[in-house]
């Protein structure tokens, strides 16, 4: 297994938490929640805790433009999720307004964490969780502590509704990752990602060849795919939950929470029948464009994100390079994916390149064995 060996920090606060450190325990929960505090914890003077209602367009553009203006970014580039999207991300089945979890100062919004229900298998423990997304502090309140404070209360909601655990990702290093995954990106709009910085042109390379090497067809390649409807949810999600059910650390979804994800505006999923109406191959990616910043010639990349991908009448390679086709007749300029499920058997020869940097997954209050990409079966946005 090739991992990077880094040596992990543990701070002030993620010591105190119930996350693999250094001592390794047995396989299973690390701490037992007792007593679970029954009033929100205290914020400083002028701060207040929001539950928010996200059906209420006021209070969801507040969350949206937050998130717009602070959420995770480099140097180039900041994520830009709709307000369609996080309706989508933040109202699965069994969503709680209360996990919608904002911290206001004098009235306006600084913070914002949340957690949705999901139901996790991690090496065949099938365990309650939430999925926590979304923590963001607007910029001027940064480094005053008050990320400990909003996952604390996250915490605390989550416990009152009989939950311990969580499963989430990001880019910088925690203790304690349960997988280091690598995001990679195929090129559809050439041109423009190199133009934005999101690529850099190869040596040897004019931008002429990059734009013929990248050229796809105009037609899918597969007879029969086409968008999936809604009375295919029962046997996509068949299909889905069967070929999930090898991936060490992955997500049993009910027929309800299948519908929400994937017969949705905001997810673009594509299925082939066949002659006894089941559905035979599964493939998806979702929309996430990023804010370009200081670029005078663009201010958008059209990003599409691999999500669930099923072949079993076609090989792999040749589902997603219709993903591929599809994205680019919709006009999006790459396509984005880990190295997790079986996604390694088509990134290098559909053309995807390595990102720079690695998305950690991890779990919180639950201890296992780290895992390879490939036994990865869950993506999170
Ligand atoms: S990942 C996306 C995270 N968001 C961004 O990157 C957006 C841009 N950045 C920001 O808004 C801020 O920089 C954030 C930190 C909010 C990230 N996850 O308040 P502070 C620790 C967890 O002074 P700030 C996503 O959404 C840090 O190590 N902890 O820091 C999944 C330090 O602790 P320690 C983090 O820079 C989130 C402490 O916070 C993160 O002002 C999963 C400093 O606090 C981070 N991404 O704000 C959350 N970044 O001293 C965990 C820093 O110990 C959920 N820190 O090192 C756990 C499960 C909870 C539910 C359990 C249910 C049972």
């Amino acid at each position: 297994m090739n991992l990077p060996t880094e040596k992990i920090k543990i701070g002030k606060f993620w010591e105190t938490q119930p996350i693999p450190k250094n001592n390794p325990i047995p396989v299973g929960e690390i701490k037992n929640f007792k007593d679970i505090q029954q009033t929100p914890y205290n914020l400083p003077v002028n701060f207040e805790w929001v539950s928010y209602d996200i059906d209420d367009s006021s209070q969801l553009e507040e969350i949206y433009i937050l998130l717009r203006d602070h959420y995770v970014e480099n140097d180039d580039f900041r994520f830009h999720y709709s307000k369609e999207f996080l309706l989508w991300a933040l109202k699965p089945p069994g969503y709680l307004r209360d996990w919608h979890l904002g911290v206001k100062m004098l009235g306006e919004l600084v913070g914002f964490i949340s957690a949705i229900p999901v139901i996790v298998s991690v090496n065949n423990n099938i365990i309650k969780m939430v999925e926590i997304n979304f923590l963001c502090i607007r910029k001027d309140i940064r480094n005053h502590r008050l990320t400990p404070v909003l996952i604390m209360e996250i915490t605390r909601r989550a416990n009152l509704n009989n939950i311990f655990q969580a499963v989430y990702t990001a880019g910088i290093t925690l203790p304690t990752p349960v997988a280091y995954c690598q995001y990679y990106h195929r090129m559809l709009n050439p041109k423009k990602l190199i133009e934005t910085n999101f690529f850099k042109m190869k040596n040897r390379m004019t931008m002429a060849r990059t734009i013929k090497l990248h050229k796809l067809p105009a037609q899918t390649l597969t007879p029969g795919l086409r968008p999936l409807k809604e009375s295919d949810c029962v046997s996509a999600c068949q299909l889905l939950q069967h070929y999930l059910s090898k991936f060490d650390l992955h997500i049993k979804f009910t027929i309800d929470e299948f519908r929400h994800w994937f017969y949705s505006e905001i997810i673009h999923c594509y299925v082939v029948e066949d002659s006894l109406n089941n559905i035979t191959d599964i493939c998806s990616f979702y929309s996430l464009p990023s804010t370009v910043l200081n670029n005078p010639k663009h201010n958008t990349i059209n990003a599409a994100y691999g999500w669930y991908n099923v072949a079993t009448s076609v090989p792999l390679i040749q589902l997603m390079k219709d993903a591929l086709i599809l994205a680019n007749n919709m006009g999006f300029d790459v396509f984005n994916c880990l190295d997790i499920q079986n996604n390694k058997i088509f990134l290098s020869d559909l053309k995807f390149e390595p990102g720079n940097g690695y998305l950690k997954y991890y779990l919180y209050n639950w201890m296992t064995p780290q895992m390879n990409p490939d036994n990865i079966g869950i993506v999170l946005f």
